[in-house]
C-alpha cells in the first residue's frame, strides 16, 4: 500500500512543455483543475499528498515522476535525458530528505527519467530517448545494494516505458504498441490495448484501484474485467504535452 505522494502544481508555462502530439496547447486553468481532481483522488485512495509549488522555470515540471524514484528503502534523484528538464532536479533532495535517509543520484554520463522505471515484481528499466544504458546501470547498482534487481527493455517508439505499459498486480500487465509482443513481458498475463486507446496504457494502480484516463472505455472495461475498480480522470491538458497519470506524482 502506498502512504505518500508528492506532486507539483502545473505552471503557467505548461504550454511550452515538450511534446510529440498534435493536440494543441494545454490550457493552464483547465490543467490546474484537472490536477486538483487528481490530488483529490490520491487523497480518496488514502495517500498523504505533499503539494510542491509551481515552478515556472520548467514547463514540464508538473511531471514530477521523472525526476525521482521512491522505493520503500531509498530514493533516487534522476538525471533527466531531456536537457530542458535537467534543472527540475534542483530542490528535489530537500523534499526527499523529509521522507528518506538514503538518497542516491544518477550522474552524467548516465541519464534516467523515472517514466522509464516500471515496478512489476522486479523492476524494468526502459532504454529510451531519455534513459541511457549508463543511467540504467547506475540505478541497477543502487537497487542491488538494497537487495532488488532490474532488467532493461529497449524502446524504439514511445517516450517512456510507462507510456506503453502498466502493471496491475496478480501478474497482469496492460500493454500497448511496441510492448505488445516484447519477450521481456512474456511471463505476464498481458491485456492488450487497442491502437486507438493507446494513451490509456498509462493507467495507474494505487491501493487497489486503477486510475484510468477519461475517454478510453474499452481499456476501462478490460481493467474492470480483470477485477479492478476504476476511477476515471480527465487529463486531456497533460496529454497535450505527452504527460499522463503516472507522470503527475511520486508514490511511495
Ligand atoms: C516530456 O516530454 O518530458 C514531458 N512533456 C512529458 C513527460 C511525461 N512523463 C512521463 O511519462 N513519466
Amino acid at each position: 500500500m502506498y502512504k505518500n505522494a508528492i506532486v507539483r502544481l502545473p505552471c503557467r508555462r505548461i504550454k511550452f512543455g515538450l511534446t510529440s502530439s498534435d493536440l494543441g496547447k494545454p490550457d493552464y486553468k483547465k490543467a490546474l483543475d484537472q490536477h486538483s481532481k487528481y490530488v483529490e483522488s490520491l487523497h480518496f485512495l488514502g495517500l498523504d499528498v505533499k503539494i510542491l509549488p509551481e515552478n515556472d522555470l520548467f514547463p514540464d515540471s508538473t511531471f514530477i515522476e521523472d525526476v525521482a524514484l521512491c522505493t520503500p528503502e531509498f530514493a533516487v534523484i534522476t538525471n533527466p535525458g531531456a536537457v530542458s528538464r535537467r534543472g527540475e532536479i534542483d530542490g528535489v533532495r530537500q523534499v526527499l530528505e523529509e521522507f528518506y535517509k538514503n538518497i542516491e543520484e544518477i550522474r552524467d554520463p548516465g541519464t534516467l527519467e523515472s517514466g522509464d522505471v516500471l515496478k512489476a515484481g522486479d523492476l524494468f528499466i526502459g532504454i529510451s530517448g531519455r534513459t541511457n544504458n549508463e543511467g540504467a546501470d547506475q540505478l541497477t547498482g543502487f537497487l542491488n545494494k538494497y537487495g532488488m534487481t532490474a532488467s532493461k527493455v529497449e524502446l524504439k517508439k514511445m517516450l517512456h516505458l510507462k507510456s506503453g505499459v502498466s502493471f496491475l498486480e496478480n501478474n497482469i500487465m496492460l500493454v500497448s504498441g511496441e510492448f505488445t509482443c516484447k519477450s521481456e513481458f512474456a511471463g505476464f498475463k498481458r491485456i492488450k490495448i487497442v491502437a486507438e486507446e493507446r494513451y490509456a496504457a498509462n493507467s495507474l494502480l494505487i491501493n487497489g484501484k486503477v486510475l484510468v484516463p477519461e475517454g478510453f472505455p474499452r481499456t476501462r472495461k478490460m481493467i474492470e474485467r480483470a477485477g479492478h475498480e476504476t476511477i476515471v480522470l480527465d487529463v486531456s491538458e497533460f496529454r497535450k504535452v505527452d504527460g499522463g497519470l503516472s507522470c503527475l506524482s511520486l508514490r511511495f
